[in-house]
């Protein structure tokens, strides 16, 4: 019997002494094992590759240890948990990660340099995963890394896209996006569960049926499809605790649909079932703008479906009854994009576990939370009901429902204002009925948050307005963080070591408050000059990879300027290069002797354009062209140069931060709702230039406006020049740059005409016109401080002493007792 079995297993593992060991030679004969039976390789001939491979699954072993250990604990705990529901997680490499988390790397370093191999090269053999656009698809990667550091009993749901975000291919200047094959070499990091899968439901019809005198509705699927789950264990740092993020992949339901096979069209019914898999087959690239695509949608309830049926059956496994379930679950909504869990749960418990309307509605209101990250009404996300109702009828009546009684509960409180009732009813009449996803989470979920302070701010004056009047005490928010295990330890391992020889520990890593002590230190002058050596060396590195990735050599000396994010035109990629047009210029009319005082540059500006987005791409190759006219001209030399980083990515960015003196945040003000970029490079010591948006407000607070660079119209100005119609004078400067685009001076004068037009003709929108001076005197403002490298290096080291607050650590301790009220769960050693 079973438990006879477990019991020769343990006297098998006791006798043989347990765990899996981390001494060099254990690790080496673990790593030559897995090259010789995992990957089939003769342990005495391999590559760089193949060590990686060798190397990953032996990590991959340690990591499932404690993550059944972890797992173990919790069910016997049963404490209540948090599960993370996101449709993108965007982890980028998992080795270096693995072995600083799981406190081996020193140990498989020397494994490595024993058998002839770099530990350095081999990380470098790993493929980015990238299911996930940008800046939200980053914070649920880190959020996940701090979940799993502080203990807390957390689960991650998301979908396993066979393609993550494409590749960018830049052919003379213009982008292409190639599909990125990121599963073809294997994927050594997650488990495929083939025991733990759903069957998850679409289309066909409700029918009532009357159930032990009850009516209950019943719905009959027009299709179904299998999720099976993919384990992704993450661990935490300085902790045993490792915890799941469970992506869902779709295969063709095992259920056989004897119609379909009968009819003896065995090929094409064969056919037919297979392409269940386009379900999770491609990210959508397009971030803040979904437009009713049906896929789209089969996505986000094929992920949310299969996640509630997990959760579920998990609850199940343990508890007789749903009387606990609000103590034992939490269930965080990333953005709306997983709200339709929302009527999934009620669905599940309303029809298939016979509770009433009314408590299962109870349940869900105690459950929900949802973040919402974006401050454009325009980008939330509204599903056209007669696409809805065709896909999923039975979860189209229940949204009718529950506005129903929301309806209800505004007549009781406002009276028949039905402008009101219009502006917050969860489905919005016209030409094409919608259902608004950010009113339906708006009504059920407990807690709603904004990703920065000012973020909060716009929700309640403004996207969510009347929401804000009926339920305040539903508003927080929680501002963004990044881990710093990710973005110093992994990256910028050399002032890794610096910081902690200057604060006497390394226990920064989980505390990151204590890197205020680095204030006391910020003159000294031996730790300048080790600061200052060891950003030389990141930036030699940078130099280098720019070379490998532009063929461009460029000088280590200069001021190194980074724009690395999603183009796009609120983020004002154009105003940074028409700085840099103006300043091109400017080099180009000076005398010998001015010359001689400009700080050279080097300006890097990297991202990907969505596919669909024409002014977005017009910027990258704008950039181009414009770089390719400076970096040959000879009369400029090594005073200015442009690059731009193609394919910019997650394991690009790590390459990209530690070796950047200069970033910039340049949004106008009012449209980045956080922005965790500038947290990153605030961390490795970097100095900011950035607008007065998102959560640059609260970096201030922390370094001091003396330590940044900040420029443009702040949000109430923004807000007033608009609301007047206000149009400012074109400020000179610009116009001349601005002109020099229009005359075909970069060559292309049409393709970049409606750029030029979106400047000068159609309004002006982002305000690059009103911004333009004071970037341009912040610009000089940085470069005066660049010469002073005392002063700078002060800077620097006060940036990386002020970045604590911007850990995500902070933002998940005050989520887990603010709004979820999970408690931590830490598992013995
Ligand atoms: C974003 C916001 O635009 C950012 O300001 C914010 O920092 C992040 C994380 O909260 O979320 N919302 C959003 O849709 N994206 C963001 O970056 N877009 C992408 O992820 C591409």
């Amino acid at each position: 019997d079973s438990g006879e079995e477990k019991g020769k297993a343990e006297r098998v593992f006791e006798m043989m002494d347990g765990f899996l060991k981390n001494d060099p030679v254990s690790l080496q004969k673990d790593i030559l094992d897995h090259v010789e039976f995992t990957v089939a390789r003769s342990r005495f001939s391999f590559d760089d590759f193949e060590a990686y491979q060798g190397m990953a699954h032996s990590v991959r072993d340690r990591l499932i240890e404690r993550w059944h250990d972890t797992q173990q604990f919790f069910k016997k705990k049963d404490p209540k948990r948090l599960y993370y529901l996101s449709l993108e997680f965007l982890m980028g490499r998992s080795l270096s990660n693995s072995v600083i988390n799981l406190g081996v790397r020193d140990q498989y370093m020397d494994a490595l340099n024993q058998l002839g191999f770099s530990f350095e090269i081999l990380a470098e053999q790993e493929g980015d995963a990238a299911l996930g656009n940008g800046g939200l698809a980053r914070l649920s990667a880190c959020q996940m890394d701090s979940l799993a550091t502080m203990d807390f009993p957390a689960w991650g749901y998301g979908l396993r896209y066979q393609f993550g975000l494409f590749r960018q291919v830049i052919l003379d200047g213009f982008q292409h996006e190639q599909p990125d094959y990121w599963l073809n070499f294997g994927n050594p990091w997650e488990i495929e569960r083939v025991d733990v899968s759903y069957a998850v439901k679409f289309y066909g019809t409700v029918e009532e049926k009357s159930l032990n005198g009850m009516n209950c509705k019943v719905w009959i699927p027009g299709e179904t499809v299998e999720a099976v789950a993919y384990d992704n264990p993450i661990p935490g740092y300085g902790t045993r605790n490792t915890i799941n993020l469970r992506l869902w992949a779709a295969k063709p339901s095992g259920q056989y649909d004897m119609e379909s096979f009968g009819t003896g069209d065995y090929i094409n019914a064969v056919i037919d079932r297979q392409k269940a898999e386009t379900i999770s087959s491609v990210l959508y690239p397009d971030d803040r703008s979904y437009q009713g695509k049906e896929l789209r949608l089969k996505q986000q309830y094929f992920f949310v479906s299969a996640s509630v049926q997990d959760i579920i059956r998990r609850f199940k496994d343990s508890h007789s009854s749903f009387d606990e379930f609000h103590e034992k679950i939490a269930l965080q909504l990333t953005d709306t994009h997983p709200s339709l869990a929302i009527p999934e749960v009620i669905r599940v418990l309303v029809d298939e576990e016979q509770l009433s309307w009314k408590e299962a509605c109870d349940i869900a209101c105690k459950i929900f939370s949802f973040t919402t990250h974006t401050v454009v009404p325009e980008g939330l996300e509204k599903i056209p009901v007669d696409l809805l109702g065709s896909l999923l009828p039975r979860h189209l009546q229940i949204i009718y429902d529950i506005n129903f009684s929301f309806m209800e509960e505004l007549k009781q409180r406002f009276g028949l204002d039905y402008n009101r009732l219009s502006r917050m009813s969860i489905v919005e009449e016209g030409a094409v009925k919608n259902i608004l996803m950010a009113n339906l989470s708006m009504v059920v979920c407990h807690t709603v948050n904004g990703v920065s302070r000012v973020h909060l701010d716009t929700l309640k004056s403004k996207v969510f307005k009347d929401f804000y009047e009926l339920w305040p005490q539903k508003f927080h928010h929680k501002t963004n963080g990044v881990t710093q295990r990710r973005w110093l330890v992994v990256s910028n391992p050399g002032l890794c070591g610096l910081i902690s020889k200057w604060l006497g520990t390394d226990s920064w890593i989980r505390e990151v408050d204590l890197l205020l002590g680095l204030r006391e230190h910020a003159e000294n002058e031996e730790l300048q000059h080790e600061w200052r050596m060891v950003r030389r060396v990141n930036k030699i590195r940078l130099v280098e990879f720019i070379e490998t990735m532009t063929g461009m050599k460029v000088s280590p000396d200069a001021m190194f300027d980074v724009q690395i994010k999603r183009i796009h035109e609120y983020k004002r990629q154009l105003l940074n290069i028409l700085g840099i047009i103006h300043r091109y210029d400017c080099i180009k009319n000076m005398k010998d002797s001015e010359r001689r005082r400009v700080v050279p540059r080097v300006c890097i500006i990297g991202g990907k354009a969505a596919p669909g987005y024409e002014m977005a791409k017009k910027i990258i190759k704008l950039c181009h062209s414009v770089g390719e006219m400076i970096n040959n001209d000879p009369d400029i030399g090594d005073l200015l140069k442009l690059i731009f980083i193609p394919d910019y990515n997650v394991s690009v960015a790590e390459i990209v931060i530690p070796g950047s003196d200069l970033s910039q945040h340049i949004s106008t003000a009012g449209h980045e709702a956080s922005g965790t970029g500038s947290m990153k490079f605030l961390m490795n010591g970097c100095l900011l230039l950035a607008t007065a948006d998102g959560s640059t407000l609260e970096i201030i607070e922390e370094i001091g406006e003396e330590n940044m660079f900040i420029c443009g119209a702040k949000i109430h100005e923004v807000n007033m020049m608009r609301e007047k119609g206000e149009t400012i004078k074109m400020p000179l400067e610009l116009a001349r740059v601005v002109r020099m685009v229009r005359v075909g001076y970069f060559g292309h004068e049409e393709y970049f005409k409606p750029l030029c037009d979106s400047i000068e003709s159609s309004g002006d929108f982002y305000l690059l016109g009103h911004d333009f001076p004071s970037y341009l005197e912040a610009q000089a403002a940085a470069d005066m401080a660049f010469v002073n490298q005392k002063k700078w290096t002060k800077m620097s080291i006060l940036n990386t002493a002020g970045s604590g607050k911007f850990s995500s650590d902070r933002t998940i301790g005050e989520y887990a007792e603010q709004t979820w009220g999970v408690e931590p769960c830490r598992c013995p050693f």
